[in-house]
């Protein structure tokens, strides 16, 4: 269609409406209630328009193109309407701008600048309405919002809370809260969203201290990634000086411009006091403060001698998920050249070694199959072990979003996690029981013939034993194995067989069992006997957890394989990759992260470097880490912060954060991302990747590189997955692997027309029970895992303020009949022990968790829940059973509360 903008004449092929049209062809026009997310609601009227052979303006919003339309953006009469919509409403607004945090990136400022309006003409009526602080994070100043209503519809349409709402009082319209209970106790989770995308300085981050201060105009951005969690968001860092002083989301894949709590407000542990600034020597049982080129020596001295003693099985490396790829490259290649050994891992063992292993065996490629974007189209979802909106909440935030919209959910989970909520079947099974859950769905899509049997036929193989198998599994076994409601799980299985785009998405609760790999496949056997493998909105979703522990994975930093899967015990790859790296290469297979300690604790591993890893408080049975980090003769450790890990070092090197390094994380989806350097290494911290540069040459196996970007040149070269990528593409785009030449764009989803192994492989699996079941002296089933405001070892979350006022303190999720069985009262202190020790945490008696079972996060240094775990292992993956253990709780007397 043709039409005519300001007598310009301009072709356009799509609907749009004008505003957006404008804004691509660079005419600006004003609007404040407009988000480009959200559908217009026209309330500012700021962006009205003249349309030739229209009485009235229309607003540019919401009005669409139509062919032939001669529009006026900026005539005198539209600009004097727009003057005295601004003037009226800088009437009503306090107008000392300069006080305000906003000035500089307030939307009324500079449209008053930009219209000539320097004070309102209308007679001021000081409102005066008290400033909400109540939440941690930001302040909601009620005098300074001009009621544009984006903040309600971000939280209601976006992020899905539903937490804030209009409120009106007589006069006054304001953003309230239910029953007025403040933002710091209502249902809001901190997101910040609603900040974020507030026109004027009415939501606002808290600045409490002195160095929280900035003006916008004194601050640089830097677009990267978040360092968090496994989603990937992309967001702006503001950098003042040396300093990241505030977070901005980004409205672009995968995040559309959400953050979580962490995300937005999480940032200050970059230029905590507490970072690591020089290198730390142990002397006489202390850390000490040394040189770069003193606790280099020491390293060398130590290498040297343990080389001649051991030989290579003396040496382990765990690298790290919370780095970039290009380091996790460096690193794996550093133990495979210099310790000669394949004695590499990392966190994944703890995480998805079941998922890499599980889905490998059974598609052929162990990653999420679909994109988070692919979401939008689900028309079914079963969400099984994922706490998502916790632990990944902007996924969470678009599942949410999905239902409301009319798609399917069924959640599979022992804890009433907030999912649930949403949920048109919840099936709170026992914990330890998903391949039971999983066999009895199965068992009645197969009865009642809902399976896509054609679809079976000619991608599948493995059907006939397979479905013996599933046999057995009857609805009344399965509902007295997993206590639930056997007419619930009948009404899930049809409804879920019936939906066209069904979708599984898990994470730990799948993962973490003596029997993660079975779990892992049993979801694998679901998704293809339902057809929901290789097609867009469908697939097996593992959501992977730490921001780069897709791309640790990718990188090879496992002990069985180099990078993109290809396997060190096969000889002409290993030949290969020797060539590749000029060095002959061990062939042994590596010990796993739990192998390495027990080997330590047997003397005969001697020399850890551990980078970005923090396993006193991440690994289970903590009395036994302890001994075998004790045992070690040398104990290298990397990191941002001293850790508890890092306490038990002999050298201690400082690391620089991701916001001080160039590199690139993939996240959950497969899409590798940059992150860019945004200031300096904090003192004399340097980025992994130099340090291991430096190390590798002092050892005797040269490296050079001037940045990571000439590693990542190198990756592609020798990682199929990876042959497409490079710095140069990702400045303009994010690529999901496989991405294998130049000229690839990516993979959206996985297997399609055929699957990665061929023939998708039906395995027929088996329940078993979990290692430790309850008895008389430990009769609690105790799952362990994780909640929203901290992270992990709480290296970096422990160190904001207000994630500690929120959730500072230990604490076990205990029901209320278990609760009064042993008289014990909501935060009171309780004494927790399992075979392996005992911990004292603070009780929280809650109805979301089923009597019999007790949940406790594993983040707290005071009542650290692997004092507790089990650390026996799945004997395919390794990953130890976190999620099942036997404890019992004793009330202390003369206990404190909380
Ligand atoms: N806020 C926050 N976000 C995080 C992290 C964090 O520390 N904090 N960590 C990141 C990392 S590395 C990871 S791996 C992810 C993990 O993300 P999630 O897997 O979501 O985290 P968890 O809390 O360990 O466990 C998920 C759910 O499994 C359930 N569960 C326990 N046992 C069973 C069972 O037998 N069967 C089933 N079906 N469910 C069970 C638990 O009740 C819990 O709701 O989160 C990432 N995101
Ligand atoms: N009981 C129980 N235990 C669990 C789990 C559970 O569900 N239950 N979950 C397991 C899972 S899924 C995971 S992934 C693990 C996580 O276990 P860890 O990986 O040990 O936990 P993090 O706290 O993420 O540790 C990362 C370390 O890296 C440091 N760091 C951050 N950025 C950088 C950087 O750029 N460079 C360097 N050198 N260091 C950096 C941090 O300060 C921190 O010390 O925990 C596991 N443990
Ligand atoms: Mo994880």
């Amino acid at each position: 269609m043709k039409v005519i903008i300001n007598d310009f004449e301009y072709n356009l092929d799509t609907p749009k409406t004008i505003l957006e049209f404008c804004k691509e062809i660079g005419i600006k026009i004003p609007t404040l209630c407009k988000d480009e997310r959200l559908l217009p609601n026209g309330a500012c009227r700021l962006c009205i328009v003249e349309i030739e052979g229209y009485k009235t303006p229309v607003t540019a919003c919401s009005q669409k193109l139509k062919d032939g339309m001669k529009i006026y953006t900026h005539s005198e009469k539209i600009m004097k309407m727009r003057r005295e919509i601004l003037d009226l409403l800088f009437s009503n607004h306090p107008n000392d701008c300069l006080s305000c945090d906003k000035s500089g990136k307030c939307k009324l400022q500079n449209y008053c600048y930009e219209y000539g309006i320097s004070e309102g003409s209308f007679k001021r009526e000081i409102k005066d309405l008290p400033i909400d602080f109540s939440n941690k994070f930001y302040s909601y100043d009620p005098n300074k919002c001009i009621k544009c209503g984006i903040c309600v519809s971000v939280c209601n349409n976006l992020q899905n809370s539903n937490a804030i709402s209009f409120v009106d009082r007589g006069f006054d319209t304001y953003i309230g809260t239910p029953m007025d209970k403040g933002l710091g106790s209502c249902d809001c989770v901190s997101c910040g969203n609603c900040v974020s995308a507030c026109p004027v300085g009415a939501l606002n981050p808290k600045k409490k201290y002195e160095e929280d201060k900035f003006r916008y105009w004194e601050v640089r951005k830097v677009q990267t990634t978040c360092s968090y969690c496994g989603v990937g968001c992309q967001i702006n860092l503001l950098i003042k000086g040396n300093r990241v002083v505030e977070v901005e989301p980004i409205n672009t894949i995968p995040n559309d411009g959400l953050l979580c709590v962490k995300g937005k407000f999480a940032h200050k542990f970059v230029n905590h006091p507490d970072r690591l600034t020089k290198p730390l020597i142990r002397k006489n049982g202390k850390l000490v403060e040394a040189s770069w080129q003193e606790a280099y020596r020491v390293i060398k001295e130590k290498y040297d001698e343990i080389m001649e003693k051991k030989g290579p099985d003396g040496f382990g490396g765990f690298s790290s998920a919370r780095c970039t790829n290009e380091e996790n490259y460096l690193f794996q290649k550093f133990v495979r050249t210099v310790f000669k050994t394949n004695n590499v891992d990392h966190c994944a063992r703890l995480c998805h070694a079941s998922t890499v292993a599980g889905l490998a065996n059974t598609l052929g490629s162990g990653a999420m199959t679909n994109s988070i974007a692919e979401i939008e189209g689900t028309d079914a979802f079963i969400i099984i072990g994922t706490n998502t909106t916790e632990n990944h909440p902007v996924i969470g935030t678009k599942i949410k979003k999905r239902v409301k919209e009319g798609a399917k959910l069924i959640v599979i989970d022992p804890r009433e996690i907030e999912l649930a909520d949403y949920a048109d079947i919840y099936l709170q099974i026992k914990p330890g029981t998903n391949i039971a859950v999983l066999n009895g769905l199965m068992h009645i899509i197969l009865k009642e013939n809902l399976h896509d049997m054609d679809y079976i036929n000619e991608r599948c193989e493995g059907f006939e034993e397979f479905r013996k198998t599933v046999e057995k599994y009857t609805p009344d076994l399965v509902a007295k194995i997993c206590h639930i409601n056997k007419d619930d799980l009948i009404k899930a299985a049809r409804m879920y067989a019936k939906a066209n785009k069904g979708a599984l998405y898990y994470s730990m609760g799948i993962t973490q069992h003596s029997s993660g790999t079975n779990g892992v496949r049993s979801t694998s056997n679901l998704q293809m006997l339902t057809g929901n493998v290789g097609f867009e909105s469908t697939g097996i979703n593992p959501l992977r957890g730490q921001n780069n522990v897709q791309g640790a994975c990718d990188m090879g930093a496992l002990p069985t394989d180099y990078t993109g899967y290809q396997k060190v015990f096969i000889d002409p790859v290993r030949e290969r990759m020797g060539q590749f790296w000029k060095r002959d290469l061990p062939d042994k297979k590596g010990l796993t992260i739990t192998e390495m300690m027990d080997s330590a604790n047997r003397g005969e591993l001697s020399f850890l470097y551990i980078m970005g890893e923090n396993p006193m408080i991440s690994d289970p049975d903590q009395n036994h880490i302890k001994e075998a980090l004790k045992k070690l003769d040398f104990l290298l450790v990397q990191d941002i912060f001293l850790s508890e890990t890092a306490e038990f070092a002999d050298v201690v090197l400082p690391a620089a954060s991701f916001a001080e390094k160039d590199g690139t994380f993939t996240n959950t989806e497969r899409r590798i991302q940059r992150i860019n350097k945004a200031i300096d290494p904090i003192g004399e911290a340097k980025a992994d990747w130099q340090i291991l540069m430096e190390i590798s040459t002092l050892l005797g196996y040269e490296e050079y590189y001037e940045n990571p970007s000439e590693i990542m040149d190198e990756i592609a070269g020798c990682t199929p997955s990876y042959g497409g990528i490079s710095y140069k593409r990702l400045k303009n785009e994010s690529l999901q692997w496989p991405c294998t030449n130049k000229d690839h764009p990516g993979t959206k989803y996985l297997h399609k027309n055929t699957m990665a192994r061929g023939k998708g492989l039906f395995v027929p699996i088996d329940y078993e029970e979990s290692k430790e079941l309850p008895d008389e002296k430990y009769p609690l089933i105790l799952t362990t895992g994780r909640m929203l405001y901290q992270y992990h070892t709480r290296t970096m979350t422990g160190k904001i303020e207000g994630l500690s006022e929120i959730a500072g303190k230990s604490y076990i999720e205990i029901s209320p009949q278990t609760a009064k069985i042993y008289n014990i009262k909501n935060g009171e202190k309780i004494k927790v022990s399992s075979r392996r020790g005992s911990v004292e945490s603070y009780a929280k008696v809650t109805e979301k968790i089923n009597p019999g079972v007790v949940f406790m996060p594993f983040h707290y240094v005071d009542g650290p829940a692997n004092r507790l775990t089990n650390p026996t292992l799945d004997p395919i993956a390794k990953i130890p059973e976190l999620k099942v253990a036997s404890v019992m709780i004793e009330k202390i007397e003369r206990s404190s509360y909380v």
